[in-house]
């Protein structure tokens, strides 16, 4: 326990800031040692009242401009304007823009980064790579406008598949900066809604140019005009979700195999006292899946056993956990709130991170212990000087996974005395995909999506959620999370999950066929019983949002549920979110025509306006549109009955209510 050590005045009480135990144990933990977390410093540092306005403008430097609404309100005329005169609403648009265009940009620059490192391997120059999934790799390439067959002498033939990648890796690549046209992906929306998309002019052209001219047009005395920024932050988001991210994802899974389901566990308590603990924390698999391959090679861990351990665990933070789990059965020891605890546990040898949700707090949690945080990333770098950089470079990529592992092996024997490890872990099934629900919820002679139709027409499904996102320490850690999802699927609803969401709920334990019996209402828990899947699903990580868009254009195509997004008894959620990127997921589910609550807050309050625009008028567009409620019971209730208003839309609201009939009922009628 090294000599930097804070007391902090004021604390938060450990069952205040969450509801899990073993986050419960390790903040009590944090305290006694005198180390500062996150959740300590949300209780003594209050988050600005006008910047949760959203009205704060500092786009040039005539200002900060600061436009909060009076407490009642305003009678009349809205008078507020900034230096240059940009009413609220133009502040608010804009920043809300800039949001947007900051978690497309997250997003898109990790799917940059697969698309190069994709085209590298089809280069035969990242050797380390290869095609694990080339079924995913036939089914993408035609939307890239690359043949899989060509004919021989009069015969079709399958094209070589090295072929194949290396043209589908120069196209996926070139959806950054192409001089012209439109993003490729689009083409796998369902048709009305690329009708919608192209009548309203938010095609999205090339990634980088969508986000670039929101800079621009968010820029001091440019767009000004709350409506015409919103379509922008629609066609910078829409350049994420059907862009960036789900090449990403498309990518990724050509490469590291599209995830099936199986069984791992969660929480802190995977850390094992007696083996070397590597945390993997971020977002991108490139590095991490070699970090696996390296940590399971007979090398290292003949070198965990020669320096005194009996093994190596690795253990994932956030998304880079979802990475690993749904591919290899990585167990995540924790979501976001969770990654400073890691540390606190006096077990974790080290932390190795790429990009996004990474604190800079860690580097200071690190000095109190034997922690060696590694940044891998050119991009993310940390200040404090006990920080090691070591630079991943795809050519080389074992070469660097194998020296990260080394380090924390030999680490292992520098640990302290106060290892404290919280015994707490559960068991959960992951890696869900478009395909596997497919195959899970599909019929007995074909693999589709007409059981889970036929499931919600018949009303013992009564809809479909996505429940994605975030950590926020504004909110109690996880307890959003698990109330809204327990209400949802005790209503009947399936919940699809990513992100921080999904390692909560496999946390708490909801992602386990026996969660049916447990918390679902009759007409779900049947069907969940049935097919042997649990009601919560895990779809992966943030990135992996395109998963469920996808499967939203499945179920649409399958018939009989309407025939756009918007027609879906559907709703998404994200119920503790704090990042941009969440901004810029809600505003593409929106725009891909879902109903979307995000909990906590929206900085949207000062500018009333705009905030209508985003929370009515856009669903006249777009079929979708955004709403917020921090009570998560509210939150589902709002969600529930957005769902049964569809169903009744689409005239199915009756079949509910006689799967609902329970037996003596049935039997009244038969009589
Ligand atoms: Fe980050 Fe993706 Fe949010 Fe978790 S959920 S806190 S963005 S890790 Ni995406
Ligand atoms: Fe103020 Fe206008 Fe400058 Fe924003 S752009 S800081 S509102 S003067």
């Amino acid at each position: 326990m090294a000599e930097l050590k804070k007391t902090v005045p004021k604390r938060i009480s450990p069952t205040d800031a969450s509801i899990e135990p073993a986050t419960q144990e390790m903040i009590a933990r944090s305290q006694e040692l005198g180390i500062e977390t996150v959740f300590d410093r949300s209780v003594t540092m209050k988050p600005c009242a006008i910047g949760l306005q959203g009205i704060c403008c500092k786009n040039c430097a005539m200002g900060p401009c600061r436009l909060p609404l009076p407490k009642g309100g305003i009678e009349g005329e809205d008078t507020r304007k900034g230096l240059c005169g940009a009413t609220a609403n133009t502040i608010c648009a804009r920043n809300f823009a800039r949001m947007v265009a900051a978690g497309s940009a997250a997003h898109s620059d990790h799917g940059r980064g697969v698309a190069e490192t994709f085209l590298s391997m089809a280069k035969g120059e990242a050797t380390d790579y290869s095609i694990k999934d080339p079924d995913k790799l036939i089914q993408i390439a035609p939307f890239f406008g690359v043949e899989t067959t060509v004919e021989v002498d009069g015969e079709v033939q399958d094209r070589d598949l090295k072929e194949i990648a290396l043209e589908v890796g120069n196209a996926a690549v070139a959806e950054w900066g192409k001089p012209d046209g439109f993003l490729a992906y689009l083409k796998r929306a369902p048709k009305p809604l690329q009708e919608k998309w192209e009548k309203e002019g938010v095609m999205p052209r090339a990634i980088d140019r969508e986000i670039v001219e929101t800079m621009h047009r968010t820029a001091m005395g440019v767009d000004q005009d709350y409506v015409n920024l919103t379509k922008q932050s629609t066609r910078t988001s829409l350049a994420d979700g059907w862009g960036g991210a789900m090449i990403g994802t498309d990518l990724q899974d050509v490469m590291f195999g599209s995830p099936s389901p199986l069984q791992a566990e969660a929480n802190l308590g995977i850390m094992k006292k007696d083996h070397v603990n590597l945390i993997v924390h971020g977002h991108e698999p490139l590095l991490s899946e070699m970090i696996v391959a390296a940590a399971q090679s007979p090398e290292m861990i003949d070198l965990a056993k020669e320096k005194g351990a009996k093994g190596i665990q690795l253990g994932g933070i956030c998304c880079t956990a979802n990475e690993i789990l749904q591919r290899h059965g990585v167990p995540p020891a924790g979501n976001f709130l969770q990654q400073e605890l890691a540390i606190i546990t006096g077990a974790c040898d080290a932390m190795v991170v790429d990009v996004q949700c990474i604190f800079q707090n860690l580097a200071n949690v690190a000095k109190c212990f034997h922690t060696k945080i590694i940044t891998t990333h050119p991009i993310a770098k940390m200040e404090q000087d006990n920080v090691i950089h070591i630079e991943f470079d795809e050519h080389y990529a074992m070469e660097d996974a194998k020296r990260i592992v080394r380090m924390a092996v030999e680490n292992f024997s520098n640990r302290g005395t106060d290892v404290v490890i919280p015994k707490h872990k559960t068991v959960q099934i992951a890696g869900f995909g478009v395909e596997s629900i497919k195959y899970h919820l599909g019929g007995t002679f074909r693999g589709d999506y007409y059981t889970l139709n036929d499931n919600i027409i018949n009303g013992r499904i009564r809809g479909i959620a996505g429940v994605v996102g975030c950590n926020n320490a504004r909110t109690q850690h996880n307890n959003e999370h698990i109330t809204l999802i327990k209400e949802l699927i005790k209503n009947d609803v399936i919940v699809l999950t990513t992100g921080c969401s999904a390692i909560a709920a496999g946390t708490h334990g909801l992602l386990t066929p026996g969660t049916a019996s447990v918390y679902c209402g009759p007409g779900l828990a049947e069907v969940c019983e049935t097919v042997g899947i649990p009601p919560v699903l895990h779809l992966g990580s943030c990135v992996d949002n395109s998963r469920i868009l996808l499967a939203a254009t499945e179920v649409v195509k399958a018939g009989g549920l309407g025939d756009d997004i918007c027609d879906l008894p559907a709703a998404g959620s994200a119920p503790e979110w704090m990042s941009e990127k969440a901004i810029a997921i809600g505003q593409y589910f929106v725009s891909s025509g879902v109903y979307t609550v995000f909990g906590y807050h929206m900085p949207l309050d000062g500018a009333p306006e705009f905030k209508n625009y985003l929370y009515n008028e856009m669903e006249k567009v777009y079929g979708g549109k955004w709403d917020c409620e921090a009570d998560p019971i509210k939150h589902a209730q709002k969600m529930i009955a957005h769902i049964d208003k569809k169903r009744k839309e689409l005239g199915i609201d009756k079949a509910r209510d006689r799967v609902l009939m329970d037996m003596a009922d049935r039997q009244a009628l038969e009589v």
